[in-house]
């Protein structure tokens, strides 16, 4: 037989992904037309996480996409520019589709060969399902969303009908996300925390990003460094909204996207170096006076503001004699987009794959529910399900149901632990210098504890929980 579907050739084995993968295999043999359904099942596995970037208005939403993709795709407006839900993916040729309300697809031409212009009524669509050839998008798809809680309600609409499960049931056309990013440039709504609470995500797949850094508190002319407070602020959001996001990381997504697009010329960094002599208030009241004292042309300096804005206008000067490489290189290292990279691509990522493989359960208990081959393929998925490494795969959806049914349950913190720990002597809450034997008496200890707790349930989500808890510390005690 062949192979149902291709595992992507590059990466380290994934055990989640090999079991799974070894189980859509057994599946396919059963014939008929469970050889698709593992086909499509595969499709779903092997695909990259996808990871959905939400938030207020203007948050800088699309110039974060645009800064990690490293190429100018989203448009981005200082007024309302983004009305449908976008998902990047990476392919070849580049191109676009509109997913309609109903499931449709229709192709659509790319606006200068990079933004998509719909043509379509915005309430008409799901989502436009965009492709391009990227590095940055081989191990993670974007999905770049309107704003929320926007004067048109209408934007706030399409990005929750595409991404909450069974919003005006339109599930069949939904994108099906694995992790978000949420962007504020303050403290976040109530209204915001709220929708934010619907994805019926974790906090551990759910990364918060104080956008706009380079403006925090009074700006460039204040008397503290935008940045540094921003990232001083970061910290005490990540405390406030620990019940939502994992972290909070400070980022300024223009100066990223401006050296990450390559936008920022020679002539630009020329410009820069004019500028240098003048003192920050001094260049600001020549501009705003239009003064003839301002050493290069007005429309050049607004072309700078429009590409680093006033921070980068002022700080950046010092490197613009060493040209447009120099000023792109400080831009990046200044941005904070390496460390929201590494968030991205480590943790995140990691939580987003565990909650796919959750979601690929789902689809084969639905399986095991429709098909008339059930009981074959019941035994291969409890086969799957008690395979010691698909423990936090189970261990993120029961948080995920608990979050959702009783969040203040004592059993969270204990589930966030165990996920959290990298190594098996962190998750049984030990230092990771531990031997095998204190690894397994600790699990023990946590395996009597839980089922203690066991008698005294306050909700299903909470039995499933200390189910999941259980096999899990089992699994450890038993030098797994
Ligand atoms: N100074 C500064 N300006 C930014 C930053 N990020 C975005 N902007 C500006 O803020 C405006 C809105 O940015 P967008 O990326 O379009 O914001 P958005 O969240 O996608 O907006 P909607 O799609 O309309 O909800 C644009 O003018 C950007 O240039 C940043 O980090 N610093
Ligand atoms: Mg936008």
């Amino acid at each position: 037989m062949s192979a149902p579907h291709t595992p992507p050739q590059t990466g380290a084995p994934d055990p989640v992904h090999q079991r799974i993968d070894a189980a859509l295999h057994q599946l396919a043999a059963l014939g008929g037309d469970l050889v698709s359904h593992a086909n499509r099942i595969g499709a779903i596995l092997w695909s990259p996480p996808r990871i959905v970037v939400v938030g207020r208005l203007k948050a800088g939403k699309s110039t974060l996409v645009n800064a990690l993709i490293g190429a100018p795709v989203a448009e981005t407006a200082a007024l309302e520019a983004t009305n449908v839900v976008t998902v990047y993916e990476n392919g070849a040729p580049s191109r676009a589709d509109v997913v309609f309300t109903d499931g449709a697809r229709r192709p659509v031409p790319l606006a200068l060969g990079t933004t998509v212009e719909v043509g379509v009524p915005p309430e008409q669509v799901a989502y436009v399902h965009r492709c391009l050839p990227s590095h940055a998008l081989s191990t993670i798809t974007l999905v770049d969303t309107p704003g929320l809680a926007t004067l048109t309600v209408a934007n706030a609409t399409a990005t929750e009908r595409a991404l909450i499960d069974g919003f005006e049931q339109t599930r069949s056309a939904s994108v099906d996300a694995d992790a978000a990013v949420f962007l504020f440039d303050s403290m976040p709504r109530t209204d915001e925390v709220e929708f934010l609470q619907r994805l019926g995500f974790t906090p551990l797949n759910t990364l918060g990003v104080l956008s706009r850094a380079d403006g925090f508190g009074r700006g460039v002319l204040g008397n503290r460094d935008p940045l540094g407070h921003a990232a001083e602020h970061a910290n005490v959001l990540a405390r406030r909204l620990a019940g939502q996001v994992g972290t909070v990381v400070p980022v300024a997504g223009l100066l990223a996207q401006t050296s990450h697009t390559g936008a920022f010329t020679d002539s630009d960094a020329r410009a820069l170096a004019d500028l240098a002599p003048l003192a920050p208030l001094e260049l600001f009241d020549l501009l705003d006076a239009d003064s003839a004292a301002l050493p290069v042309p007005r429309e050049q300096v607004w072309r700078l503001l429009e590409l680093i804005g006033e921070y980068g206008l002022v700080h950046a000067r010092a490197h613009a004699t060493g040209g447009a490489h120099q000023v792109n290189q400080w831009l990046s290292g200044v941005s904070g987009i390496h460390p929201l990279r590494a968030v991205l691509e480590q943790s995140l990522r990691r939580f987003a794959v565990l909650h796919r493989a959750g979601r690929i359960l789902a689809e084969l208990d639905s399986l095991v529910y429709s098909h008339p081959a059930r009981d074959a393929i019941r035994q291969i998925v409890s086969a799957l399900r008690t395979d010691p490494a698909l423990v936090p795969v189970e261990l993120l959806r029961a948080l995920r149901s608990l979050l959702q049914a009783d969040p203040t349950a004592p059993v969270v913190d204990e589930l966030v632990q165990v996920l959290r720990g990298g190594t098996i002597a962190e998750a049984s809450g030990l230092e990771p210098t531990a031997s095998p034997e204190q690894i397994r008496a600790a699990a023990q200890q946590r395996l009597v504890a839980v089922q203690a707790q066991t008698v005294s349930t306050r909700s299903a989500a909470e039995d499933t929980a200390l189910t999941a808890l259980t096999h899990a510390y089992t699994v450890i005690a038993r030098g797994y």
